[in-house]
């Protein structure tokens, strides 16, 4: 059996992956950081197949003592700060954790890559954020970044090391540059989410009033479930490479809250929606569309979950979950 081990294991990402690999035969080790994590128990209390190892990215003897102890066939570096506002307030931190953690993985794999038969496979989750205030339109993997926040620059750090080892070591190492994807796993702070959510809920009767940041700004947001195939797929070619992975289309924020609000037969949706700007960023990435043609002609990936399918899953699965734990009946 392949053996793969994930970083970000409890995040949406890492329990598609950890599903997806499943289902492909992989023995599936999954990295869990902190005492008594609460995120460790629903991860196990999900999918008891994975085996939970425990590690944090900002400790390197912890990341090697994983890799001896879980010896993968494939790393899947998922685990980061992955909230952009929240860069802004830790900036030190996603540095650390999202940008260093990258650097240490690799030497992890460095370290312990002697001992095994085979050399380990590593895959880097970088972002679209990298290319920020975008220099071209749409972007693809030779655009030049521009990161617009903490949290990019991090990423671009990550980005950048990854080429650097595969160049300097020979090690198969692939970046994917995943542009927004969502689902109903999406944590509440993101913006997809935030919005699905509240319309179930002010659907249901539960709430009154959706308070958002910049509704102009425009995101290339496809579906999590089919984005993990391409992680996977990226590190079964010959040659390791890097990969933009997108839909090709892009929406406004005002776009996806009057689509969001549609799907439960509300119309009038500016009389729920108000604006603060503590939602607002100090900078902001205002547009983001990716051209995954590389993806679609090397790996024979290709997104299935469109804008419109993506919302109305998200709304409906909010719904299912708002009313269940109100105990309405729908
Ligand atoms: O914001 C605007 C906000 O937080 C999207 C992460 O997975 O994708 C994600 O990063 C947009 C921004 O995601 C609110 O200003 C308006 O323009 O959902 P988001 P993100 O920042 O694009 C990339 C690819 C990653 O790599 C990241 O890890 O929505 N917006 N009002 C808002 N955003 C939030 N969160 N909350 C609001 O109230």
């Amino acid at each position: 059996m392949p053996r793969a081990f994930i970083t970000g294991i409890t995040g949406q990402d890492g329990r598609h992956l950890a599903e997806f690999l499943h289902g492909k035969g992989y023995d599936v080790y999954g990295m869990v950081k902190g005492q008594n994590n609460p995120r460790a128990q629903a991860v196990t209390d999900e999918m008891p197949f994975v085996e939970l190892v425990p590690g944090d990215l900002a400790d390197l003897p912890s990341l090697v003592a994983a890799l001896e102890l879980s010896q993968p066939d494939e790393v899947y570096n998922l685990g980061a700060i992955s909230f952009v506002a929240l860069s802004f307030n830790q900036a030190e931190l996603t540095a650390n954790l999202t940008g260093l953690g990258v650097l240490r993985m690799l030497e992890a794999i460095r370290m312990i890559g002697g001992t095994h038969d085979n050399p380990i496979r590593f895959y880097q989750a970088s972002s679209s954020e990298m290319f920020g205030k975008v220099r071209e339109t749409p972007q693809t993997e030779t655009t030049p970044f521009h990161p617009r926040s903490p949290y990019g620059c991090a990423k671009v750090f990550g980005h950048d090391i990854v080429v650097n080892y595969r160049e300097s070591y020979g090690l198969y190492a692939c970046s994917g540059i995943l542009f927004n994807h969502e689902g109903p796993r999406r944590g509440i702070e993101f913006v997809t989410r935030k919005v699905t959510n509240a319309v179930a809920r002010i659907k249901l009767g539960l709430q009154h009033e959706l308070v958002l940041g910049n509704l102009d700004a425009k995101r290339d947001w496809g579906y999590a479930g089919d984005y993990v195939k391409a992680m996977w797929l990226m590190l079964q070619q010959d040659e390791p490479d890097d990969y933009v992975i997108a839909t090709g289309e892009t929406h406004s924020i005002e776009e996806l809250v009057e689509r969001a609000f549609a799907e439960v037969g509300i119309d009038n949706w500016r009389d729920y929606v108000r604006q603060d700007p503590k939602f607002f960023r100090p900078a902001e990435v205002d547009l983001l569309i990716g051209d995954p043609s590389k993806a679609r002609e090397k790996l024979g990936w290709k997104p299935e979950v469109g804008f419109p399918e993506l919302v109305s899953m998200m709304v409906q699965n909010d719904l299912q979950l708002e009313a269940a734990k109100a105990g309405i009946e729908l």
